[in-house]
């Protein structure tokens, strides 16, 4: 794959940490995970599930919409900035929305934030709720004022993520249709709007798998980070459950998705990349969960840096290789 072409602006400085000697893995755990604790903020229970993305203000560089939840256990969405990617800074009150027609505007939860860059604007995606989950999106040019707009579905959904650019002249989201509660099922939609507000042309991306070819995203799938644009496909890295006699296990893994009908799946890994392992994985609030938001990347060298919520408790950091992970998703195809 000497020719890989991986599309994104340059990343040198993007956080980072070598394979560990002797490591088989294709992606590999930060040795100094995790990098954000439960109790950052004055106000904090958790803080996991969370985007980020290059952003310069001042002496920063990166910027980001955090999920806290609060020790009242509210769901709320906070933004933070960061020199090194690794480091936070998370403001103290938590995000604030205008321009709502004010028919939606009232806040009640929102959570698991994703950020795109499209054109000159970012775009947040998170879970809203609004008579039970659906997507809420805001845009904003300084994560500090946040436009919200219409919600995208009716409830009930989760997962909403878009891709970095316009596709075939319309903006495009997956996400994945759910029911009010724990939902036991879920298989990942793609959407397309004109406008970022009406959206239409939904298409089936990818179900669950069979439990006997790859357990760990048999019962409900989603989409995690923005995906990659390389000459390969869309590199989208997403979550996949399994119910065990003790509940919920997240995992994630990756698929390759055609270039221009995303919908259009063209590879999808057997075996996770992460699942829950480390004792900060394996026990929290809700055990047995990794879940993949926001990743960074370096066209360059194709390195890949991950944040994902453990144990719905904090939040860690994944590194791999673009090209490794593309290799590894196609010779484990299970389509
Ligand atoms: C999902 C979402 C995620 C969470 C996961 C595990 O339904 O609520 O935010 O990480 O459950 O609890």
């Amino acid at each position: 794959m000497n020719n890989l072409k991986i599309v994104g602006p340059a990343m040198p400085d993007m956080p980072w940490e070598d394979r560990p000697a002797g490591s088989k893995e294709v992606m590999w755990r930060y040795s100094a995970n995790p990098i954000i604790p439960r109790d950052a903020l004055s106000t904090s229970n958790s803080i996991f599930n969370s985007a980020v993305i290059p952003f310069k203000k001042g002496k920063y560089n990166y910027a980001g919409v955090f999920r806290c939840d609060d020790t009242n256990r509210r769901m709320r969405i906070h933004a933070a900035f960061s020199v090194d990617g690794i480091k936070w800074d998370i403001c103290e009150e938590d995000f604030k929305l205008v321009g709502a027609d004010p028919e939606i505007a009232e806040w009640v939860y929102g959570y698991d934030p994703r950020v795109a860059k499209i054109d000159d604007k970012y775009y947040v995606t998170w879970c809203n709720g609004y008579h039970g989950p659906t997507i809420g999106i805001a845009w904003t040019d300084d994560f500090e004022t946040f436009h919200q707009l219409e919600n995208a579905f009716i409830p009930f959904n989760r997962n909403g993520v878009l891709f970095p650019r316009k596709i075939n002249g319309r903006f495009a989201m997956l996400s994945r249709p759910s029911d009010n509660g724990h939902t036991a099922f879920g298989d990942i939609f793609y959407s397309e709007s004109p406008d970022m507000e009406f959206w239409g042309r939904h298409r089936h991306v990818m179900s669950p798998a069979a439990f006997e070819v790859s357990a760990w995203q048999c019962m409900k799938i989603g989409a995690g980070p923005v995906p990659i644009e390389t000459s390969e496909g869309w590199l989208l890295l997403y979550h996949g459950v399994l119910r065990s006699c003790n509940g919920y296990v997240y995992a994630f893994g990756s698929a390759l998705l055609d270039l221009d009908q995303p919908w259009k799946t063209i590879a999808r890994s057997g075996p996770y990349l992460i699942s829950p392992r480390e004792i900060y994985e394996l026990t929290g609030d809700v055990p047995n969960v990794t879940f993949p938001c926001a990743a960074l990347h370096d066209p360059a060298t194709g390195r890949v840096a991950v944040y994902y919520g453990c144990a719905d408790t904090v939040t860690g950091l994944a590194f791999g290789y673009i090209p490794e992970i593309i290799d590894f998703t196609k010779k484990n195809n299970i389509l």
